[in-house]
Order: C-alpha cells, then structure tokens, then sequence
C-alpha cells in the first residue's frame, strides 16, 4: 500500500503513526504542499481536492484521514478499532466529534488564520474577529474533551485503550504548540497527551511538524487561549 503525503500535514501524521506503531509497512510519497505540487495534474488525477493523505491499495483509493485510519485497522484487525458494536461506535463517534466539531473550531477558526500566513483575514478587524471567535468555540470543545471525554480515569479517548481516534486527536491537539499552547489548564488532556507522546515512533513522525512549524513560530506573539 502507498501513502500520498506531507510529514507536516495534521491529517497525514495520525496514519503515519498508525502505521508505524501498528507495524503495517506502507510506501510513502511526498507530495510537496510547499510547492504546490497538489494543484499540479499528476496529483489533481489523484486527489481533485488537491489534498493529503490519499491512500493507494493496488487499484482501490482512498482519501479523507478518518477513512484511511478506519480502512488501515479494519484491514489489519487492529485492537485500535474494535469489532464490538459499541465500542467501534464509540471509536467512530470520537472521531467525528473531533474532525467535524473539534478541528474546525479549534484548526481553522483559531489557530490556523494565526500561523498561515494564507489564512490570515485581508481585514484586521475581521481576522480578530474570527480567532475570538474560534477561540471561545475551541474553548468550549476543550472543555468538554477534558471533563467529558477523557476525564480523570482514561487514559485515551475511548478508554483504557489506545484507539485509532487517539491518533487522530492527538495530532490536532499538537498544532497548539505551535502558538506555544500546552493546555495547562487541562489535566486530562495533558495526561493523555503526554501517554500519546509516549508512544514509540511519536517523535520521529513529528520531527518535521517541530522542525518546520513549531520551531519557527517561536517567540512570536499570537492570541493565546
Ligand atoms: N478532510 C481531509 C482534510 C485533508 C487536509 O486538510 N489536508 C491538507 C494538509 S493537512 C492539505 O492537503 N492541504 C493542501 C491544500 O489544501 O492545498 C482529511 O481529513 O484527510
């Protein structure tokens, strides 16, 4: 199997480390997102919309972070995504709290119109507008992930055990570093954080997030939450 790309993406580094912990050998493609190479006609045909991850087995492909993780655990029967009904639907119902509630708050009403440059309002007064906004709606889910989801007894989202929603989280959870952000005010999310950082091939598969977003971003002023 062959994995479209970038080691920076926030939706491309769950599965890569999914992959590596899970020991599922993939082949892995870079697609050059700083380079626009996404927007170019080899990778259009591949993804029209022009994004990473997009996951190639034999003649079957697959795009969207979530589906690709769902596909990799299923395939391998992985104990990251149960076979219980419940405990699958809990695993499925993470997810989507976190891809379509929780990102979209927290990534692109908040953070993200503050550390790419592209995302960044054209209207000083409109770009402050729209990170309060996303900042009181991040605030909000944050709340509930660490009273709610993960209280003081779990250790990963669904519990005791790791699942495939951890890697999913926990990867959009890491772009608050980038602001400098380290949830101090949430011991949960601190605690399962830190059994996320734990995990053996965590720091390599986010060497580059450090090296290219975190790195560069420091000392410099942004709205904190
Ligand atoms: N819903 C998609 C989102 C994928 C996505 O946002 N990919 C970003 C990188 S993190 C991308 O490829 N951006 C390139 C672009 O939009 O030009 C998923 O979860 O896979």
């Amino acid at each position: 199997m062959k994995l479209f790309y970038h080691p920076v993406s926030t939706t491309s580094r769950p599965i890569m480390l999914f992959a590596a912990e899970a020991n599922i050998p993939l082949d892995y493609q870079v697609v050059d997102l700083f380079t626009g190479e996404q927007y170019q006609p080899e990778y259009s045909a591949i993804n029209p919309s022009h994004q990473v991850p997009v996951l190639e087995d034999g003649d079957f492909r697959l795009t969207e972070s979530s589906a690709i993780l769902k596909y990799l655990a299923e395939k391998t029967r992985s104990p990251a995504y149960p076979l219980d009904l419940r405990k699958r639907a809990r695993v499925n119902e993470r997810m989507d709290w976190l891809n379509t509630g929780f990102y979209r708050d927290f990534s692109y009403g908040f953070l993200y119109p503050q550390i790419f440059p592209f995302m960044k309002r054209p209207d000083d007064k409109v770009q402050a507008g729209t990170v309060a906004w996303g900042k009181d709606k991040a605030l909000g889910w944050l709340k509930v992930l660490d009273q709610n989801l993960l209280r003081p007894q779990s250790a990963y989202l669904c519990g005791d055990d790791i699942s495939i929603a951890d890697y999913l989280g926990s990867v959009m959870l890491l772009g608050g570093e980038v602001i400098d952000c380290k949830f101090g005010a949430y011991p949960n999310i601190c605690r399962w954080l830190g059994n996320m950082k734990a995990l053996k091939n965590w720091a390599k598969v986010n060497e580059a997030f450090y090296k290219y977003m975190v790195d560069p971003n420091k000392g410099k002023e942004f709205v904190q939450l």
